[in-house]
């Protein structure tokens, strides 16, 4: 079994387009994103949370938590559907949620995609629940297939303060082959997409819960030439290694189809318990003309 839909938000007069998709197993990829546009302009071909790990720092896992149909539950807001479709209104903006809710073992997830009116994108996963009474680290990779005014034409660049104008304004470097990056707050460290061609990009802005790579979980943010082979439909490395190493192999992402592959590391200490949710997932925010 598998839900799936179509979104055309606000319904009178729609900012947001797109599908989206709960499969069940073998994939497990949470709730799929597919074919996003945001005032017509399209931004994601596909998003998706292709691999969860947790790591503790005692004799439990690690583990590979699959996102997938088979172990999502309908909640109270939406008790005929195990994806849960609804909007609201916080602090003055109008937003547009798509969530599910999973157990596996003894942790209780929530996966949520939130889009604003004004365009920024929220992934999110929120954790509660202890499996194993120790402290761990929940490592979240969302795989971000942008084709910002379609496929082609796509560069990231990266922000740091010490960064010199080097004709993208200042502090921004363009990576024109494929990388894997860590976060840096000392430079205030982000990235963004560009397409080259309209000027519309988005900002890729770290939570502030979203910590930082460890010798675990090797990266915060890899940037990739699309393939189709690489996206495994959330069957994405194992609970030992996300496995995305190997897809960083030297092609040019000088204007090409990129993917942008993120990671946040949701701190979990067993002193907190397992009754307190936890949070983590970077802001999308878009830049350039739009509207
Ligand atoms: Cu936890």
């Amino acid at each position: 079994m598998s839900e799936a839909g179509r979104v055309s938000w606000p319904p009178e007069a729609p900012l947001w387009t797109f599908d989206w998709r709960l499969a069940d197993a073998p994939d497990e990829e949470g709730i799929v994103v597919l074919g996003a546009a945001y005032r017509g302009h399209e931004v994601f071909h596909k998003a998706s949370l292709p691999s969860l790990r947790v790591q503790y720092s005692g004799p439990c896992g690690p583990y590979k938590d699959p996102l997938n149909y088979d172990n999502s539950h309908p909640t109270s807001r939406c008790p005929g559907s195990r994806v849960c479709v609804y909007s609201y209104t916080a602090g003055g903006l109008r937003a547009l949620s798509v969530e599910s809710y999973h157990t596996i073992g003894a942790y209780r997830l929530t996966h949520r995609w939130v889009f604003w009116e004004n365009g920024v994108v929220m992934p999110r996963l929120y954790s509660a629940g202890l499996q194993c009474p120790f402290d761990h680290r929940h490592h979240v990779y969302w795989r971000l297939d942008f084709d910002i005014d379609g496929a082609a034409r796509d560069l990231l660049l990266e922000y740091n303060t010490y960064t010199p104008d080097e004709g993208w304004g200042p502090g921004w470097h363009p990576f024109r082959t494929e990388t894997s990056r860590v976060k840096n707050a000392g430079s205030r460290r982000s990235w963004a997409v560009l397409d080259l061609d309209s000027g519309r990009g988005y900002h890729l802005l770290p939570g502030a819960a979203d910590g930082t790579a460890d010798a675990f979980s090797t990266a915060d943010l890899w940037l990739l030439r699309y393939r189709a082979a690489e996206d495994r439909y959330g069957r994405q490395g194992s609970a030992a290694a996300d496995g995305l190493t190997a897809y960083v192999s030297g092609e040019s992402t000088d204007g090409q189809d990129i993917v942008v592959w993120y990671a946040g590391h949701l701190l979990h200490r067993v002193s907190e318990g397992g009754d307190d949710w936890h949070a983590t997932g970077p802001d999308l925010v878009p830049f350039g003309p739009w509207s």
